[in-house]
């Protein structure tokens, strides 16, 4: 049994006025070579299969392209949930003729758990894997919200709902598996696990504030031999658990998870549950993207360096994208002109060029100097910005802290309804 995991790949991204259009065809392209050469039976894309809830036409048409591409190879059965992305009903829309070619689709849930359990099954019609096909779970879907539920009640309701739901459809699927034939158990899941690293392009707020802190993986069923989440665009374990994995983005979505390795997992079952073997497999890398930081004496010399190892002009992806960060004390008032100038003819292209301003301009405080805003949640930085008031009593800082979260839960909330 042969499963490549796969999630966030944020099909029609609008990227500082560019399109991702090209870079997402060759990764489906390289996807769809990988499914044929690793024999592939199951393919999962857990969540963010589009940037936006309203996708470009020329998204939508590489992701049916794409699909229709893949039931015509090996891989018997490709499941696709929604991320905090994606809109449920654009999912959804053509569920029912794709199921006709073995794709099956949980936009968002339903209330019939059953829908979120699909069997596979091998060449003699045998059972030879369960998904439980838990998309993003949307505070609506799970939780009643009650008046003058404080932030804490409101987050402790969510992780229970959250529990609960995993729990009732681990139950539904142990129903329909086999003692004597034991197959895996996979499950899928868009969020935000406790142990996970959070970087710029993840959207800190939507994860962190108004919906749930963090979700704990311990109260994942053991039931799954595997956890396929999505949300987080680096790949890694989730809370230390190896059978608990965010397969991450497959194109770099920010320049935060610029030139950082990106890949899809292998995961490979034998003699029905009995061994796993997990295998990260690299996605070459399309266009490049680099963040240059430091003082600008560093800065120009590494651009130095990228112009040398400049792409070839006849190639698919010629240039390489750049994002220039020059430490505050060093900027002079012709430094734009300087960076501009030390690129001109070259195929460096220059998205913006940044003033590094400390952290400590706003919290009062010394930090390195390398420390960027970027790299706190909102409410470390208000935590430090409170450290920065010296003595403070302990109710006060909490009643402080409360009405924080609130302000920022309710403008997260707001952020999640547009469209
Ligand atoms: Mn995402």
């Amino acid at each position: 049994m042969n499963i490549l995991h796969t999630s966030d790949w944020h099909l029609g991204q609008n990227f500082m006025f560019r399109e991702r259009k090209k870079e997402h065809g060759h990764f489906l392209d390289w996807l769809l070579a990988t499914i044929e050469t690793r024999a592939i039976d199951l393919l999962i894309v857990s969540g963010d299969i589009f940037d936006t809830a309203t996708p470009p036409n020329y998204a939508l048409s590489m992701y049916y392209r794409f699909l229709s591409r893949a039931s015509a190879t090996c891989c018997r059965k490709i499941v696709i949930t929604g991320g905090n992305h994606d809109s449920v009903a654009c999912l959804n829309a053509p569920r029912e003729i794709l199921e006709t070619m073995d794709i099956h689709v949980v936009g968002g849930i339903t209330g019939d758990p059953e829908e979120e359990i699909i069997t596979v099954r091998d060449g003699s019609g045998q059972t030879s894997a369960i998904v439980c096909a838990v998309p993003f779970l949307r505070d609506r879907d799970i939780r009643r919200s009650l008046p003058g539920e404080s932030y804490e009640e409101k987050n402790k309701a969510l992780a229970q709902g959250i529990k609960a739901h995993y729990e009732e459809i681990a139950a539904k699927a142990l129903e329909g598996w086999d003692r004597s034939r034991p197959v895996p158990i996979i499950a899928t899941g868009h969020l935000f696990a406790a142990g996970g690293e959070v970087k710029e392009g993840e959207h800190i707020r939507d994860i962190h504030v108004g919906s749930l802190d963090k979700f704990n993986v311990a109260q994942i069923p053991v039931a799954f031999d595997y956890v396929a989440l999505g949300h987080l665009h680096r790949a890694q374990t989730a809370g230390g658990l190896d059978h608990v994995r965010y397969s991450g983005s497959p194109i770099p979505l920010s320049f935060s998870e610029a030139g950082s390795k990106k890949q899809v997992l292998s995961i490979t079952f034998a003699q029905g549950n009995e061994t796993m073997e997990i295998q990260s497999l690299e996605v070459p890398e399309f266009q490049r993207l680099r963040a240059v930081k430091g003082d600008l004496d560093s800065v120009l010399e590494t651009l130095g360096t990228l112009k040398s190892e400049a792409g070839d002009p006849g190639a698919d992806f010629p240039t390489t994208w750049v994002e220039i960060s020059v430490d505050s004390e060093t900027w002079q008032p012709d430094t734009e002109e300087r960076i501009n100038l030390s690129v001109e003819g070259s195929t460096l292209e220059i998205f913006a060029i940044k003033r590094l301003k400390k952290l400590a301009i706003l919290c009062g405080e010394e930090m390195d100097s390398t420390t960027e805003l970027a790299h706190f949640t909102p409410e470390e930085v208000f935590e430090r910005r409170l450290a920065a008031e010296g003595e403070m009593a302990p109710d006060v800082k909490e009643e402080l802290t409360l009405a924080f979260r609130e302000i920022t839960a309710m403008i997260d909330q707001e952020n999640q309804e547009l469209p």
